[in-house]
């Protein structure tokens, strides 16, 4: 997989370089490189913002720059577009790939549709690169984004600073066929998509496979599966510690009753925490044990 960032501080990314994911780039997983927006500026003080129209406070991220650093990271021509009025301006949009159907003439690279679920997507479409912008006024990235991006080959994070960045910028993007998403991490204000970035890519990275040492890690944990629930609580040896017991359960060997505890530890535990999973589950998954939970 191929891994582009986009920032007016590359060197955020050096990180990377340590941890688990400077060993997937060793083994040849992920090729990951940061690039610093302002190498696409042309004036003396390399700007990359402006006021915002319409007034209101702080600066926006201006888009002549953006697009000339997108156009060739992403091998567009620099499209001259004839006929603006058929970009269409949608919502923020993370779940489709068929919003670009607008008559615009420059239109390239345009992926192929899939009809299947959403988890195929990346897998079964011919692939090309996904635009990423992280915006705290965007759909919240979930495990599920995580695994289905681990499918796609290249990826490209456009980390936004200050107010953010022009709306035409993804806008435009969508309209050439690409997939462009945009993503929230969470219901607080940072600085920059910077960390969100990181968070995404952290994600994402550790799905891909070869990545971790131990796959059944991965499919036991928290928000995987078609039934995500909070996971049930671990213990290690030695069976008490400072006067507190492990469950006795734990040390009985007896495999299903551990399973029946720890299910009904995470059904309850979800339920306590995060209503709002219970209320996603499929209840037809459920067995007569997890409804009496
Ligand atoms: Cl993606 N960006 C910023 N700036 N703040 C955030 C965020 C992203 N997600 C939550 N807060």
């Amino acid at each position: 997989m191929k891994i582009d960032i986009v920032s007016v501080f590359p060197e955020y990314f050096e990180v990377l370089n340590l941890s688990l994911l400077g060993k997937a780039q060793a083994k040849g997983l992920v090729e990951v490189t940061a690039h610093n927006l302002r190498d696409w500026t042309h004036d003396v003080h390399h700007s990359v913002d402006d006021t915002p129209v319409g007034g209101g406070a702080g600066m926006v991220m201006k888009p002549e720059v953006w697009s000339e650093c997108l156009d060739e990271l992403l091998q567009l021509e620099p499209a001259v577009v004839e006929n603006t009025e058929n970009i269409e301006d949608s919502a923020v949009s993370c779940d489709t790939y068929d919003t670009c159907d607008s008559g615009n003439s420059a239109t390239v690279a345009v992926p192929a549709k899939s009809d299947d679920s959403e988890k195929t997507n990346i897998a079964q479409s011919s692939a090309g690169p996904v635009l990423i912008f992280p915006n705290p006024s965007a759909p919240l990235f979930t495990q599920q984004d995580a695994t289905e991006l681990s499918h796609a080959d290249h990826l490209l994070f456009g980390c936004g600073r200050y107010e953010g960045y022009d709306a035409r910028i993804p806008q435009y993007y969508r309209a050439q066929g690409i997939d462009v998403r945009e993503y929230s991490i969470g219901d607080y204000v940072l600085n920059g998509g910077e960390v969100a970035v990181s968070v995404m890519l952290e994600a994402i990275t550790r799905l891909l496979p070869g990545f971790m040492g131990n796959a059944e890690s991965i499919v036991e944990e928290s928000y995987t599966g078609e039934n995500a629930l909070l996971e049930h609580r671990q213990y290690t040896k030695p069976a008490e510690w400072r006067g507190i017991k492990v469950p006795d359960v734990l040390l009985s060997g007896n495999h299903a009753k551990v399973d029946r505890f720890r299910r009904d530890e995470a059904l309850q535990k979800t339920d306590e925490l995060r209503p709002d999973l219970i209320e996603a589950l499929d209840c037809t998954k459920l067995d007569k044990a997890d409804r009496k939970t």
